[in-house]
Order: structure tokens, then C-alpha cells, then sequence
């Protein structure tokens, strides 16, 4: 495995950053998770705008304008020979000293990872996965906004460590306000009635994986609607479905140890299943 560093490539084993890195002292940084599937990178410039995006709020720099980080991104996948893979790249502050202040860090570092990554929930996506409310909520808006894809994951990390301490595989997580807001990875949706109900991005990141299933059910013709969810909504949906690169559509049939109408996954999430494959199958920034 060969990591891209600041323009280098390096084995898995010499592939290090300095301890005196923002990125590893604060968290100060941000990040993408991207996929490619048969040689080519999927919503690369959507991707790429938010990594962007993340490091503009943040007042990060990137060292590398977005063609030459498409570039760098192109090459990791060639010299790891990988057509289907799970692309992070990550910009950091970069080397300062102990204090926070980012004054201190001149220039940010620049990491690619790429590596083999099939379905993330393994077989759970035939029978559907066990979802749990967590008490831990989601950062809000005017503190860290959740649509900055930051290093600093440890609001999804506690919801994670709950979810796993109450026996479920993904985190539900609520806002300040009780709304719901996402999954610890993943953004969540119910379908009632025929329609699909997701929160507005306000509170939760804005997912590519949401973008994409979004418009897929307008070309299937299923309704949806973007407003806040409460408990009530999730107990007594028809179906209830995650997104995300890592998750890309897993269907969630028990929530909180109530069942989601009959307890497997439903139609609507199947539709969206099938449908998300083939597109991932079709489109793509060709790596190769
Ligand atoms: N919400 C959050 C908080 C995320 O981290 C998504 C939604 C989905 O966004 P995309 O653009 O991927 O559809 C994410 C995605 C993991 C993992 O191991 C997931 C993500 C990042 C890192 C690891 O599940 N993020």
C-alpha cells in the first residue's frame, strides 16, 4: 500500500506525520471519504467542493488547487492498482507547536489513503440493521457545524461507543432542539406513506450519498420531503434507511428494540438499493 503524502508516495509502514501536527494535537482538520468502483471515482467534484468547503469554514488553506488534487487523487489509485476503493483524503493544519493557535502552522499537510473496502454492514444489508437513539447530541450548527467534515469525528465517536454499549450496529442522533439529526457515519430517512421524509441539512452533514439517492427518487417518482423528524416519526415509519459512502443505502428494521413495520427491510429502500447500485456501476471520474 502506498500513501500519498505532501506530493510523496510512501509504504503503509514509513507512511508518518509529525506529532507536532494540528491535525493529530486538535483535530484540526478535515477530511473526504470518497469510493471509486470499477476504476472510476464516484461524485468526485461533489467531493471535492466539500472537502473545500470544509477547509474555507475551517480557514484552512489547501495547499493544492482542486485539479491538482484530483490529480494526486487519480495517481493514488493507480499506484495502488485499485479499482474499487475507499479514497480518504485528509488536509491538516500542518506542523506547529503546542499552542492551538493556527498561526503557528505555515503550511497544512496534505494525506491520501486508499484501500480495498467492500460492504461495510456485510449481510446486513438482506436483513437490516438494529439502530439505538443515542443521549449524546449532534454538534450544532453554531458551534462546529456539522456540514464541516472535520478531523475532530468525536461527537460521532461518543454516539458510536453508545450505540455499541446498547447492542445497536448505527447511531441515531438528535439535535440541540430534539430533532433528528443523522447517523454517527450516515444520513437517515423514513418513508411514510409512500413518501420519503429526511431532515434538512442544518443539522447533519450534507451527503453525497443523500444528493444522489435524493435524485434517484425523483426519477423513480417517489415523493420526498426535507423536515424534522421526532421520535414518534421513527417508531411508527414504514421503512427507515441510512446513506453514506462508507453505508451507501443500508436499510435499519429495529430501532430502540421496536421493529420498523414488519421488521425487514421495506420496497421503497430495496428500489433505492438497486437503483444506487446500478448508477455506481455507471458513473464516475474515469481513475484509469
Ligand atoms: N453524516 C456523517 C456524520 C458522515 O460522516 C455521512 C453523513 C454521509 O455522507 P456521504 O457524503 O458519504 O454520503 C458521513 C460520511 C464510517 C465513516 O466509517 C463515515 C464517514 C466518514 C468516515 C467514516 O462509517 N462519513
Amino acid at each position: 500500500m502506498l500513501i500519498y503524502i505532501d506530493g510523496k508516495f510512501y509504504p503503509k509502514e514509513e507512511a508518518k506525520i509529525s506529532v507536532f501536527d494540528h491535525g493529530l494535537l486538535y483535530g484540526d482538520g478535515v477530511f473526504e471519504g470518497i469510493r471509486a468502483y470499477y476504476g472510476r471515482v464516484f461524485r468526485l467534484q461533489e467531493h471535492l467542493d466539500r472537502l473545500y468547503d470544509s477547509a474555507k469554514t475551517i480557514d484552512l488553506c489547501v495547499p493544492l488547487s482542486k485539479e491538482e488534487m484530483t490529480k494526486a487523487i487519480i495517481e493514488t489509485l493507480k499506484k495502488n492498482n485499485l479499482k474499487n476503493a475507499y479514497i480518504r483524503p485528509l488536509v491538516t493544519r500542518g506542523v506547529g507547536d503546542l499552542g492551538l493557535c493556527p498561526t503557528k502552522c505555515p503550511k497544512a499537510t496534505v494525506i491520501i489513503i486508499a484501500t480495498e473496502w467492500g460492504a461495510m454492514y456485510g449481510d446486513l444489508y438482506e436483513k437490516g440493521l438494529k439502530a439505538v437513539t443515542v443521549s449524546v447530541r449532534r454538534n450544532p450548527a453554531c458551534s462546529l457545524p456539522p456540514n464541516v467534515k472535520s478531523l475532530n469525528y468525536l461527537n460521532n465517536i461518543l454516539a458510536k461507543i453508545e450505540a455499541n454499549c446498547k447492542g445497536g450496529d448505527e447511531a441515531i442522533m438528535f439535535d440541540m432542539q430534539g430533532n433528528i439529526s443523522e447517523g454517527s457515519g450516515d444520513n437517515i430517512y423514513i418513508v411514510k406513506d409512500g413518501r420519503i421524509i429526511t431532515p434538512p441539512t442544518l443539522n447533519n452533514l450534507r451527503g453525497i450519498t443523500r444528493m444522489v439517492v435524493l435524485e434517484l427518487a425523483q426519477q423513480l417518482g417517489i415523493p420526498v420531503v426535507e423536515t424534522n423528524l421526532g421520535y414518534f416519526d421513527l417508531y411508527t415509519a414504514d421503512e427507515v434507511f441510512v446513506t453514506g459512502t462508507a453505508a451507501e443505502v443500508a436499510p435499519i428494521v429495529f430501532v430502540d428494540g421496536r421493529s420498523i413495520a414488519s421488521g425487514k427491510p421495506g420496497p421503497i429502500t430495496r428500489q433505492l438499493m438497486a437503483a444506487f447500485k446500478t448508477v455506481t456501476e455507471k458513473e464516475g471520474t474515469p481513475a484509469f
